[in-house]
């Protein structure tokens, strides 16, 4: 089906749909502006910033884990989910390309629970079962929220990866994401596709404001940015991965990521081409699954570039949003990178990497999961500091 775009409607929605890796390549070609840097912090390794993988497997001493507050579950677990013992953690990541994850700098979070794996398909459709609740992809776009936009356009859909023939420009990510009528998360690829017999696929194609709605009936939350990072590192001390700091440790790929030449060519050596039912990697020290790669999962934090204000402990995140790649456009944080993360392209699948998308926009790599605190929460979902 060919998307009748009209040009801004176009432009428009898929810088605010597409998320992730690809669309953040485009609004700033080899990652995140440059611009000035802010001074780092003082780093616990004496190399300095991130060697390479195969350097730092080879060279870095080995670390012992920070001290860990709240490392006893205070109760059984609930069903799903694990405990995600508190401590203090190294947040951030040193890699040139990914400035706005910087400075990396030390963050003490209490402990909480974390769903073992992305929600899945089964989940959501159990939330939609019993409360109704139809998804911002499902519902037709308000003209208000794209003037100019021809009637006839304002359709409800979502942005699917669309993969070209042959090779491309990495600069324009508008050839492999297309805006399709009819794409939700029950056809996620668009409306000729389907979940059934995909229950325990992470449910995708869902925006901030439909993870936030599942989370509330759950009686969950979604993860503070940092919880997130605490939960994916597993109690390792700044490696590369969340596994360790060797991509492929024996010779396995460890999470579902791209392998081949992005985006026209996806070997699927890891087993999946797109997404991946839950849990079919190992998990993390947590016990935590595809807390790399798979999709993008939806933290509660807005999204602003660098971490040069923020507290040291539970940090919730700026009080509002700003992305220089497209201000006026407010923002919510994604971690965790995708299925078309690889080494090649787009390392954004790394414990400390940053991703970011309009609270009302989904896609079919982005997904989420939630949290809980050991206390009540408050009404809105979110825990004070
Ligand atoms: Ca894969």
């Amino acid at each position: 089906m060919t998307w009748p775009a009209h040009p801004s409607w176009f432009a428009r929605s898929t810088l605010r749909l597409a998320l992730g890796c690809a669309l953040m390549m485009a609004a700033a070609p080899g990652g995140c502006a440059p611009g000035p840097q802010p001074p780092a912090r003082p780093s616990r390794s004496e190399s300095g910033p991130e060697a390479p993988a195969d350097d730092r497997a080879a060279s870095k001493p080995d670390q012992e884990a920070p001290p860990a507050l709240d490392r006893k579950p205070p109760g059984p677990a609930p069903e799903g989910m694990v405990w995600v013992p508190g401590g203090t953690f190294w947040m951030g990541a040193d890699d040139p390309s990914m400035s706005d994850a910087r400075p990396v700098h030390e963050v003490t979070v209490d402990g909480f629970w974390m769903d073992r794996t992305e929600v899945t398909n089964r989940q959501f459709a159990r939330f939609v079962a019993a409360t109704g609740y139809v998804t911002v992809a499902e519902r037709k776009p308000d003209p208000k929220d794209f003037p100019g936009a021809p009637p006839e356009n304002l359709v409800p859909g979502s942005l699917v990866f669309t993969p070209p023939a042959g090779e491309v420009s990495f600069e324009d990510p508008l050839i492999w994401w297309r805006y399709v009528p009819g794409a939700s998360w029950r056809h996620p690829e668009g409306p000729e596709t389907t979940i059934e017999g995909k229950d325990h696929y992470p449910v995708v194609q869902v925006c901030w404001d439909d993870a936030m709605a599942y989370a509330r009936w759950a009686g969950k939350r979604l993860p503070t940015e940092a919880e997130w990072e605490c939960a994916a590192r597993g109690g390792k001390v700044r490696t590369r991965y969340v596994w360790g700091d060797t991509l492929r440790p024996d010779g396995t790929w460890p999470a579902n990521i791209w392998q081949g030449h992005f985006p026209d060519r996806n070997s699927a050596a890891d087993g999946f081409a797109r997404t991946a039912p839950v849990a079919s990697f190992p998990p993390n020290g947590y016990g935590l699954f595809d807390m790399a790669g798979n999709v993008w999962e939806w933290c509660a934090d807005w999204y602003r570039p660098g971490y040069e204000v923020s507290p040291d402990h539970n940090p919730q995140g700026p009080s509002s949003s700003y992305d220089p790649h497209e201000p006026g456009v407010a923002k919510r944080v994604q971690r965790g990178g995708s299925f078309l993360c690889s080494d090649q392209y787009c390392t954004r699948y790394l414990p400390g990497a940053r991703g970011k998308g309009s609270p009302d926009s989904g896609a079919s790599h982005v997904g989420f999961r939630c949290a809980l605190s050991p206390r009540p929460e408050p009404p809105d979902g979110r825990r004070a500091p």
